[in-house]
């Protein structure tokens, strides 16, 4: 499918570009506040990615994270998804870990998927009914686990006083899980939860271009992504994310549903 060529050229030509500067010195500013960053070099990345895809295709809408394009406000046409890194603070502190993450919706549905470990030159991709690859190669269905059984992927934010959602819901998921890690980059948790690295992803804050792109991965492998209380993404607003097998989702709305009180 050309439109799958051309986001993997784009993609790998971009991943090239922040390779080439991440050594380099540039300017680092804040957004939200100090853990939510933004550079020259996402900036960059993120023009290089419009510039790229509207030369290719004018008619299409663009959802980008540093806003360097007006956002669409509805679901309609074919919208790109684009975060040019996904993880800055990773890519500012630890110079790996960080991806570029892409997803394409026709008409409200996700149709493509990429996610791109820059660092590891490691390509996550999928195109809906036609499988999800790593690096070129088919991931199997995902593995059935419940949350005590399952590695957890989770910023220890959230079990740590916090205005969206109540502590006791979410600790008790780390005290039975085998075990829970923080990669710090939204796409590249939910593409290790559709490679079975781990079993699950869980936050409070996402946008749609972390996770749209891994969440086509986790369904093309048979797992379900959804809010913390179980309902279907929005798309064009900030939300929670619960990833991960149907049984490991089934298991944790179970657990935050107990803890209702
Ligand atoms: P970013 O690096 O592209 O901003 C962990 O910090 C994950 O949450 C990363 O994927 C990060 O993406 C994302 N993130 C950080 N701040 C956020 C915010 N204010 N809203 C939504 N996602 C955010
Ligand atoms: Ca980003």
């Amino acid at each position: 499918m050309q439109i799958e060529l051309d986001a993997i050229d784009l993609i790998k030509r971009a991943g090239k570009y922040i390779r080439e500067k991440i050594d380099g010195s540039y300017h680092v500013e804040q957004k939200t506040g100090k853990s939510d960053l933004v550079t020259e070099i996402d900036q960059a990345v993120e023009d290089l990615l419009i510039q790229g895809i509207l030369d290719r295709y004018p008619n299409h809408h663009i959802y980008g994270e540093e806003g360097r394009i007006a956002r669409p406000d509805t679901l309609e046409g074919t919208i790109w998804f684009v975060d040019p890194i996904d993880g800055t603070m990773n890519f500012i502190r630890q110079k790996r870990m960080f991806a570029i993450s892409i997803a394409i919706m026709i008409d409200g549905e996700l149709r493509y998927g990429f996610v791109y470990d820059v660092m590891a030159d490691e390509l996550f991709h999928v195109i809906k009914g036609h499988g999800a690859y790593q690096n070129g190669i088919r991931l199997p269905q995902i593995e059935e686990r419940s949350v005590k059984e399952a590695i957890i992927c989770m910023n220890a934010t959230w079990v740590t006083p916090n205005r969206r959602i109540n502590t006791d819901r979410l600790a008790p998921l780390v005290r039975h899980a085998v075990g829970v890690r923080a990669i710090g980059a939204a796409s590249l948790e939910l593409a290790w939860t559709a490679a079975g690295r781990v079993d699950g992803y869980i936050t409070m804050r996402n946008m749609p271009w972390d996770y749209a792109a891994g969440q086509l991965l986790i369904e093309e492998v048979g797992g379900r992504v959804g809010t913390i209380t179980g309902e279907s993404m929005s798309f064009l607003e900030q939300t929670s994310v619960l990833a991960g097998s149907q049984t490991f989702v089934k298991d944790v709305l179970t657990f935050v549903q107990t803890q209702e009180d």
